[in-house]
């Protein structure tokens, strides 16, 4: 005898009255709603009344396909495109170097310009609007790309690659739950372990101190260590070592997904004295000089193409020679910080590499390591000191307490035009439809995979990453998912471009939208509008750049090509649609401050 299988019912009382009875119980208090599929799940044996009339059916653990590769999610929050050494910088970045140097480099790799939108992309494979984090979690103005809740019908590469025999482990920084569900009492359906992960070691906000962190472990808050010489950096690659090596102590054929998402580089700034102490001086001649240096870098390097221009310094930022000498002094200090800071993320990054050449790992470990989107402009021209994003210390006041800076005593975040050096060569920064917002690092390592290394130059968006790895596995997106129907998958993998540089690009299309700011990149042209917070979209100002030959937006052609512009901006109201991002809304509250603050401001 089957099981029996309940029949889909349109009335509770068919299902009381029948079933009931049989099972023996005279009345029950409770409603109980009925489905098609309510018997065990996944049971094909026969049931009968004894051993000897039933037919088992025993349970299959899944196991990843033999030779699967390890997958590393690496994410770097708030670097530019021209902050690591790979990409023209003179910071000392030598273990994320050699993972560019030994796999791929691309050039044409984009974010979507902030944390949360950025990261629901890379996890999902899926535009940000259409997984319901149009901008930050806890924006929620009633439709479903403001929910800042990734939906169960977007399942993510870790619930997949769990369902598929992997172990999934993430440390450090999530951003993807409002606040209101952080709590202790919060709803959890959208902490980490909720979404496909066996283990979490970090914190769920947006950023928290590095040196006393709102640590979570797992399902529940910590208090950090209290040990002078705790950093938040150290700890996640500590901890996922850890949980490495006691998955791979237990079972080392078993692949595992690692999400290591460093708070670094965003603000605070925080980081041990001698880290800071080694870029003493290297500053001194100030943002306009990095910004040259680093261009000129590029281009020797060949990371952006002969030919290419240095966008001018933005609106509203001041030229360095014009700055007080103390105020550079105090400025030049904050950018020995973020370099301090960024060397000693690199640092940590050496270890986890390390820990899987040790184990045997590291060639067959497919590393996909990006930065979440361009440098930070929040703390405009004067820079944070005690705070990020609101501080009220002067230069002066600054100048003051300048040995501080980087220490328990201190939250600091850089001035704005120190993030247009860390955006170089591009205009603009984090938030901002322009490459400086959008266009960031991507390097693949996988010895084992990558037949080519080298440069790659096809567009690449956020959304190409996943989609990869579920080529690269061999593993399929799900139709269904826990038993909810799965929305399409939008990216589209590169794996081709491991083995063949001139590989086409893995789509033509993609569009941007972050509070109302605009941008529709097709087939080399990209057409995008600043939106002023406030003012009818309709009277956005478009612009047009033809990215073929103009890698750092410099020329803007909507007036020369008007019935190009007027195609994008069709093709952008389609690609919306299509993609959840309709309605079009600014931000809620005061998080357009961010835009407001430098159109407040007269062009230079
Ligand atoms: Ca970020």
């Amino acid at each position: 005898m089957r099981l029996p299988k309940l029949k889909k019912t349109t009335s509770r009382r068919t299902f009381l009255g029948a079933a009931l009875p049989a099972l023996g119980v005279a009345s029950r208090a409770f409603a109980q709603e009925s489905c098609e599929n309510g018997s065990v799940e996944g049971f094909r044996g026969v049931v009968g009344r004894t051993a000897g009339d039933s037919t088992p059916d025993p349970l299959r653990p899944v196991r990843a396909k033999d030779g699967s590769p390890n997958i590393i999610y690496i994410v770097l929050d708030d670097a530019g495109f021209g902050d690591l050494g790979c990409y023209g910088s003179e910071v000392d970045t030598p273990n994320i170097d050699a993972l560019a140097k030994g796999g791929l480099l691309y050039n044409n790799f984009h974010s979507k310009a902030v944390c949360s939108p950025t990261r629901a992309s890379l996890l999902t494979g899926r535009n940000a609007h259409a997984v319901g984090m149009k901008e930050l979690p806890g924006s929620d103005q009633g439709y479903p790309h403001t929910r800042g809740r990734v939906p169960a019908s977007a399942a993510n590469i870790a619930q997949i690659l769990g369902k598929n025999g992997y172990s999934t482990i993430a440390a450090g920084k999530w951003h993807l739950v409002p606040r209101e569900d952080m709590s202790s009492a919060g709803d959890r359906t959208h902490w980490p372990l909720q979404k496909g992960f066996d283990r979490f070691h970090g914190f769920l906000s947006g950023w928290s101190d590095q040196y006393r962190p709102d640590l979570v472990v797992d399902n529940h808050a910590v208090e950090p260590p209290e040990r002078p010489d705790y950093h938040f950096s150290e700890d996640i690659v500590e901890q996922s070592i850890q949980m490495l090596s006691s998955n791979l102590d237990a079972e080392v054929e078993k692949p595992f997904f690692l999400y290591l998402c460093f708070g670094a580089v965003h603000a605070p700034i925080q980081v041990p004295k001698r880290y800071i102490e080694k870029y003493a001086g290297n500053f001194d001649d100030g943002w306009d000089a990095v910004r040259e240096r680093r261009f000129r870098r590029q281009l020797e390097l060949g990371v952006i193409p002969a030919g290419t221009e240095l966008a001018p310094r933005n609106p509203g930022d001041p030229a360095w020679d014009d700055l007080s000498d103390e105020a550079k002094t105090v400025f030049a200090r904050f950018m020995e910080a973020y370099a301090g800071f960024l060397e000693h993320t690199d640092e940590q990054i050496g270890r986890l590499i390390a820990l899987l050449k040790e184990r045997g790992q590291f060639d067959n470990s497919a590393i996909f390591l990006i930065s979440d989107n361009g440098g930070a402009p929040e703390a405009g021209t004067e820079g944070n000191f005690e705070h990020p994003y609101r501080d009220a210390m002067t230069v002066h006041e600054m100048h003051g307490r300048l040995d501080e800076l980087g220490s328990r005593s201190s939250q600091p975040l850089y001035q704005r035009a120190w993030a247009m050096a860390s955006s170089a060569p591009f205009k603009y920064y984090k938030l901002w439809p322009f490459n400086g917002g959008v266009r960031t690092p991507l390097i693949v390592s996988w010895p084992k995979g990558i037949e080519r290394p080298g440069l790659r130059e096809q567009f690449v968006d956020v959304i190409d990453i996943t989609p990869t790895v579920l080529d690269i596995t061999g593993i399929a997106a799900p139709a269904v998912f826990d038993g909810v129907c799965q929305m399409p998958i939008q990216g589209a993998g590169i794996r081709a471009t491991f083995g063949d540089p001139a590989s086409p690009a893995p789509r033509d299309t993609q569009f941007f939208e972050l509070w109302g700011s605009r941008s529709i990149y097709h087939d080399g042209w990209k057409a995008l509008a600043f939106h002023t917070s406030g003012t009818s979209f309709d009277d956005d100002r478009w612009e047009l750049y033809n990215l073929n030959v103009d890698f750092t937006e410099t020329t803007d052609l909507a007036a020369q090509h008007p019935e190009k512009l007027a195609e994008l901006q069709a093709l952008w109201w389609r690609e919306a649609a299509n993609n959840g991002a309709l309605p079009l809304l600014e931000a809620r509250g005061g998080r357009q401050r961010t835009y407001n603050q430098i159109l407040a401001e007269p062009a230079q």
